[in-house]
């Protein structure tokens, strides 16, 4: 007889950030775990598990990963969405979690075995201005990072995204209603060049440097920039403006051989064809948690190595260690991965979710736990519970709505 899925329950937790998480219990007693959490819309998706998709998966058999997820993805009719893909992202790895558990193997020998020792991550160094930014990049340089993101305060606007008061555990949501940002293009333009400059002057020429614009240039403002970032030769320009026009990204690569990242926002394959196929693009961003969960991931990655194009999966806070552990299976497994993209959690969310994956020389290892190796301590998590907080919103300095 074939295992059954008993049960499955939604936690909403919030152990220094909101975090949603799925539980699923099979009769055989084994459990798995999967991230839920959508940043800013943490309680709609637990309710599309509990009010939706929950009742489905009672009596199932936990292996059959590829027909749940059909099942949850075609069987809605409604198809995609941030919402409904996180849900269907939940399910899909606490199921691969029970299988490893039940066959008693890290997830990654499920996919191919590892094709690395481990698996490079960047950190983020910020500071309010240039100076302030080139201490913390050194400072990640000496605790054996490879690879930094950097980004800095721009002179004439209050505040800039990427840059924190928090150095060490940088949290972009905020509780209460939105905040709001104020933003200049022209005045980010002249700026980042500048850091990069300095970067290169004083870390070396080793040391992989990324920047992320965070969706806020038009194309062609994003291949001026890439352009000028050229003789400091990125790893990458994520987000140079958003993807939804993906014909876009077009007008960039005509004139910078800056590489491109794009698509932490993406939840389908379908929102990168294009950039994929033309190669517009050299790294992906989506990841396990918003892109649908294992299942679909490495089927985009497996289109994308086709391109030419490899994976940089996103990897911030918002994304519970649950995510974090999973991916690390994916990166260590895949042919074509890239980077992955490391923002510590606080002391109070790695208590909530023990993990097996640990931190050595700026490289990143799953560990050897059956599953995918991160656990959740129900008794602690309900000691924090769920406050609302939002995303920051974002204006040009005249008032217009503008990308966050
Ligand atoms: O929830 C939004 C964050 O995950 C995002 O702003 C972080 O851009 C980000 C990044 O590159 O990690
Ligand atoms: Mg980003």
């Amino acid at each position: 007889m074939a295992m059954t899925i008993r049960d499955a329950q939604v936690f909403v937790c919030s152990p220094g950030r909101n975090f949603v998480t799925l539980k699923i219990r099979t009769d055989e007693g084994i459990y798995g775990i999967g991230d839920a959490t959508l940043n800013g819309r943490e309680l709609a998706v637990a309710s599309y598990l509990s009010d939706h998709v929950v009742p489905c998966l009672i009596g199932r058999d936990p292996f059959q990963t590829e027909d749940i997820w059909q099942y949850l993805y075609r069987g809605a009719y409604w198809r995609k969405g941030p919402v409904t893909m996180t849900a269907i992202a939940a399910v899909d790895m606490a199921l691969w979690d029970i299988k490893g558990k039940a066959l008693d193997t890290p997830i990654y020998n499920l996919l191919g075995g590892p094709s690395r020792s481990g698996v490079m991550v960047y950190g983020h160094a910020n500071g309010r201005d240039i100076a302030e930014t080139v201490d913390e990049v050194a400072r990640y340089q000496a605790d054996g990072y490879l690879a930094v993101r950097a980004q800095s305060g721009v002179p004439g606007l209050p505040s800039t995204y990427g840059v924190s008061g928090d150095k060490l555990f940088y949290e972009p949501a905020a509780r209460g209603l939105p905040p709001e940002n104020v933003w200049s293009s022209e005045k980010y333009l002249l700026q980042v060049p500048k850091l990069f400059e300095r970067l290169r002057l004083t870390c070396g020429d080793d040391l992989h440097l990324l920047h992320d614009a965070h969706h806020r240039l038009k194309p062609i403002e994003a291949a001026r920039l890439g352009r000028a970032l050229e003789p400091y030769h990125l790893f990458w320009l994520e987000d140079a403006t958003p993807a939804e026009l993906q014909e876009g990204f077009r007008i960039i690569r005509q004139h910078t051989t800056t590489p491109l990242a794009v698509g932490e926002i993406f939840d389908s394959v379908w929102d990168a064809r294009t950039l994929i196929a033309e190669q517009l693009i050299d790294y992906l961003r989506m990841t396990v948690v918003h892109g649908g969960g294992i299942t679909p991931i490495v089927k985009a990655a497996a289109f994308a190595a086709m391109h030419h194009v490899q994976t940089g999966f996103h990897g911030a806070t918002d994304l519970s260690p649950v995510t974090m552990g999973t991916a690390l299976h994916v990166d260590l497994a895949i042919p074509n991965f890239g980077i992955q993209e490391y923002m510590r959690h606080t002391p109070e969310t790695d208590a909530v979710f023990p993990h097996a994956y640990t931190f050595e020389r700026g490289m990143l290892h799953p560990g050897q736990a059956p599953g995918h190796g991160v656990d959740f301590d129900e008794a602690l998590a309900a000691r924090y519970p769920y406050e609302r907080a939002y995303l920051p919103i974002n204006r040009r300095l005249d008032g217009t709505m503008w990308n966050w």
